[in-house]
């Protein structure tokens, strides 16, 4: 199944065009942001990994799963805030690594290890070696052919320091036992396989999310499913492995999805696409929730066409205003703002001379909230929130002034019709004694 879909990597595929995104319970909270073909790289994009000693240089598969399986490396352009915005130069050849998979990871004294697939080894490339110095084979303890995604349980995790490693063809999680040798390099000495620890869908990379994340209550792993073309998380058992039913999609659409690494400085995910040869960086960063809505504003017949609206969000309990927000209307009376606050909170909407008006539970969350409409009386002619004398003092002394002429107030022009006489007095007396929201 995943050689077909290798032999497709050699046509060019725009990862955009495809559809990748957050899935809708994280779309408020993260942006995809494509960093792009790597320059230089020959292809067959799998494996992702920092340098543990320079934040700058990525190590990355090619030719993954193939023969002439190769390591290579490029360093990273950041902003001024730390985050990775581009790559500085171009890809070159770090290292031969045969078979090279999505799981790569460094040990604690950096030694670099690699999946070997569908070959079943740990290959293992240290600081100065151009090949691998030793490959070891992982049948021989018990590992279900073939390996996926590896990596050491950082530190403040559950199992912190133990080394995982998961099948990709069974989804099978297990605790693998290394020794070190004389050369530096480790010997695989056992494993053990985590009863109920299966995560379908093709394991080809794993990274532990740091906490706090946005939508991340407890600690968690995040998991490449090559097959499902997405990235989901996993709420952590007690010895840092996977938990199956706490299953999660994080991203969806990803094509050829294989490698997954943490930038420790920003917490940014990067992934790597086999067939698009593209990096893709997940990060958290809160997207406004869009508040779309209407209002239909009684007794008035002038344009509706930029009027300004003030947007109160509120505790819904107090009725403190939270966040107030300004816009225009359009011409059917609709407007569109944009919040990052989340949750249930009453609304409400003022415009000039039209009593305020509320919604007492709206629920502001990921994506847009649709038609919060409000139905407005009129007749506040001071803006007070009140339809009392104060308001007939205002259309008295505006009384008989036209758009344009002396002693002219657009907020006594009640009705909109461009002037202030008897049509105004009616409006007022409609309303007087009202009070708004
Ligand atoms: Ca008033
Ligand atoms: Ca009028």
């Amino acid at each position: 199944m995943r050689r077909l879909f290798l032999n497709l990597g050699l046509v060019a595929i725009a990862a955009g065009a495809l559809g990748q995104r957050m899935a809708p319970a994280f779309a408020s909270d993260y942006r995809l942001i494509p960093l792009g073909v790597v320059p230089g790289h020959p292809g067959g994009l799998g494996a992702i990994e920092f340098d543990p000693n320079d934040p700058n240089l990525l190590f990355l598969g090619a030719n993954s799963i193939e023969p002439n399986g190769e390591l290579y490396k490029i360093r990273v352009l950041r902003d001024g805030q730390g985050r990775i915005v581009g790559y500085d130069g171009r890809a070159a050849l770090r290292s031969r690594a045969p078979q090279i998979d999505g799981g790569l990871c460094f040990s604690p004294t950096g030694v670099l290890f690699y999946a070997c697939y569908p070959t079943n080894e740990l290959g293992q490339i240290t600081p100065n070696s151009v090949g691998p110095l030793k490959t070891a084979r992982l049948g021989a303890v018990g590992i279900n052919s073939s390996i996926g995604a590896i990596r050491f349980v950082p530190r403040g995790f559950p199992g912190a320091g133990s080394l995982k490693l998961a099948s990709y063809t069974s989804g099978q999680w297990y605790d693998v036992a290394i020794r070190q040798d004389a050369a530096g390099t480790y010997d695989v000495v056992g494993s053990s396989s985590i009863e109920g620890s299966i995560v379908e869908g093709g394991a080809g990379s794993a990274a532990y999310v740091p906490l706090p994340f946005p939508q991340f209550a407890k600690p968690s792993v995040l998991v490449t499913e090559f097959d499902y073309r997405s990235v989901s998380a996993f709420e952590l058992s007690d010895d840092g492995c996977p938990l199956p039913q706490t299953r999660r999609e994080f991203v969806t659409g990803l094509i050829g999805v294989q490698g997954a690494t943490l930038d420790r400085g920003t917490g940014d995910l990067l992934l790597t696409s086999m067939l698009t040869n593209e990096i893709t960086i997940v990060r958290a960063e809160s997207v406004p929730a869009r508040i779309t809505g209407g209002v239909v504003l009684q007794d008035y017949v002038g344009s509706l066409a930029n009027l300004p609206i003030t947007v109160s969000i509120r505790n819904r309990t107090t009725g403190a205003a939270i966040q107030t927000l300004s816009t225009r209307l359009n011409r059917y009376g609709a407007f569109a703002l944009d919040t990052n606050l989340r949750g249930r909170y009453r609304v409400t909407v003022k415009l000039s001379h039209w009593l305020r008006d509320a919604r007492d539970d709206v629920s502001i969350g990921p994506g847009t909230t649709l038609g919060v409409d409000f139905t407005l009386r009129n007749g506040d002619a001071n803006g007070d929130n009140v339809v009392n004398v104060a308001d007939f003092v205002v259309l008295r002394n505006a009384f008989g002034s036209r758009r344009g002429s002396a002693g002219w107030n657009e907020m006594a022009d009640l009705d909109g019709n461009g002037s202030v006489g008897t049509s105004d007095f009616l409006v007022l007396r409609k309303y007087y004694g009202m009070g708004g929201a």
